[in-house]
């Protein structure tokens, strides 16, 4: 099996050089999915997860637009179109620094199978630019966004392509986004979501990743009789998914602990109360400014520099801010400290030697392609309510997305459950496979 398994990485990498997380995310998978491929028999001889890997379709394209001082900036945009066999392709924008063709392919592979865990209609892609917000004025964002659709809208549609919000890519930005697109088609569609309320958005979309992670962590604590009330959490990151996320743990009775952006982490040792936590929303949406500026309202919390929370103690941490901030001796201080159950709000923050240290020693782990799919799962909520030009309530949507987070959960039991424990990296890569895989065989090769 090590040497299918090996074959099939050394293929797959000699046509993606250079391309560290898009690897990541495909040994991943190829480790749990391999060995399933090989035991069932219709699937065995298809070739599908090499057919998986390579994206349906790549687009990468220039931005070119004036910032206030008049002077020309260039950026490169991108699309990845990675799998529609079970639906149009669907997955966020991310607009950071950092973002290139490696980042956004593994992120785009990951979609496919966190949408197929969804159980909606949703096909895998991601996007964005290595385009930096920070310290750009409104004007200058909007133009950028302007001239970033400006090439997007030919690509994408309700029924093609519907791009979202990811790092750096919130409420206003898919706003200017969303006025480009309509001025460009002059047809008012749903081919984006994360939309306002007043305009095609779905109430709880902002929320959803972030409740989503709390509801799926409280599936993982609830199967084993346990609960995530009075726990000790740490969070990373500050943005939307961490700010939810921590929203849901108070909610549910447990202790927030910490939150962090890229300049360090702030800890309250007694816990965040709500209106601490509002504080640092208006530091982060409204102000857009750094974790730090909390000190200045809260001087007794204490802010650690160029830290990440791992080193402090806790029952259960919550990773909601980037790729691979948490590592192998991260993991190994967290779980020497006790903590005893991880659930990724961000893509792939957890590094493979993270991730075999959790599963070594039988932590609850969930991988987020399922813990954090409650964000596009309500995403798939917002595409429905725009076909049927209806929104459902607060209350509906939320409801929905528990059940599917529960689904979700019940998915991963199904294929990863093993003698004394679940393994949830198995159970979501398998689980998310077999439906996409289905929906491959029956369409042919294309
Ligand atoms: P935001 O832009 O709202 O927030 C990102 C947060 O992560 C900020 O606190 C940011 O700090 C921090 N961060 C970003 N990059 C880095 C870095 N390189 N090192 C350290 N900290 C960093 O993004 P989201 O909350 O939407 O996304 C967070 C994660 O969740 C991402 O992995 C995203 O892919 C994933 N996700 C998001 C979903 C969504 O619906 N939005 C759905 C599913 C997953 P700073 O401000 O200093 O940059
Ligand atoms: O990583 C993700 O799932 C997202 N950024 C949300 C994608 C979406 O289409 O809502």
């Amino acid at each position: 099996m090590e040497k299918i398994i090996n074959g099939f990485i050394k293929e797959v990498n000699s046509r993606n050089q250079n391309e560290p997380e898009f690897m990541q995310a495909v040994t991943e998978v190829a480790e749990n999915v391999i060995p399933y491929i090989v035991q069932n028999k219709i699937y065995y001889g298809q070739n599908i997860l090499l057919r998986m890997v390579e994206p349906e379709r790549v687009l990468s394209f220039r931005v070119a637009w004036i910032d206030d001082n008049e002077e020309i900036q260039v950026n490169r945009g991108y699309r990845v179109e990675m799998n529609s066999a079970i639906g149009p392709y669907k997955g966020g924008l991310r607009f950071h620094p950092n973002v290139n063709l490696s980042v956004l392919k593994f992120l785009a592979f990951e979609q496919i199978f966190k949408n197929s865990l969804t159980t909606l209609p949703m096909g895998g892609g991601k996007g964005g630019a290595d385009f930096d917000p920070k310290g750009r004025s409104d004007t200058e964002v909007m133009r950028f966004c302007q001239s970033f659709m400006t090439e997007l809208f030919r690509h994408i549609g309700p029924n093609r392509d519907i791009p979202a919000g990811d790092i750096g890519v919130g409420s206003r930005e898919i706003g200017y986004l969303f006025g480009q697109y309509k001025r460009l088609k002059n047809e008012f569609t749903g081919v984006l979501t994360g939309k306002g309320t007043s305009w095609g958005g779905s109430l709880i979309r902002p929320e959803a990743t972030g409740y989503g992670v709390v509801y799926f962590t409280e599936e993982m604590l609830q199967n084993q009789g346990n609960s995530i009330k009075d726990k000790k959490v740490i969070i990373s990151g500050s943005g939307n998914v961490a700010q939810f996320a921590a929203e849901k743990c108070l909610d549910l009775g447990a202790k927030v602990l910490c939150m962090s952006d890229s300049s360090g982490y702030i800890y309250e040792k007694e816990g965040f109360n709500r209106e601490k936590l509002s504080h640092i929303m208006e530091i982060k949406n409204i102000k857009r400014g750094r974790i730090q500026e909390y000190q200045k309202k809260y001087p007794k919390a204490i802010f650690k520099a160029n830290k990440k929370p791992w080193e402090i103690v806790c029952d259960i941490a919550l990773p909601c801010a980037t790729q691979n901030e948490l590592t192998g001796n991260d993991a190994k201080v967290l779980v020497k400290n006790g903590c005893f159950c991880v659930g990724e709000g961000a893509n792939m923050p957890s590094t493979p030697g993270a991730i075999k240290h959790f599963l070594d020693n039988k932590i609850f782990f969930a991988p987020g392609k399922a813990s954090n799919a409650g964000g596009v799962a309500v995403s798939g909520l917002e595409m429905a309510q725009n076909s049927l030009r209806y929104s459902w309530s607060r209350k509906e949507v939320d409801e929905k997305l528990k059940k599917i987070m529960s689904d979700i959960h019940k998915s991963c039991l199904e294929f990863g459950s093993e003698k004394e424990h679940v393994n949830y990296v198995k159970g979501a890569n398998i689980a998310g496979f077999v439906k996409v895989a289905e929906a491959m065989l029956a369409q042919g090769v294309v």
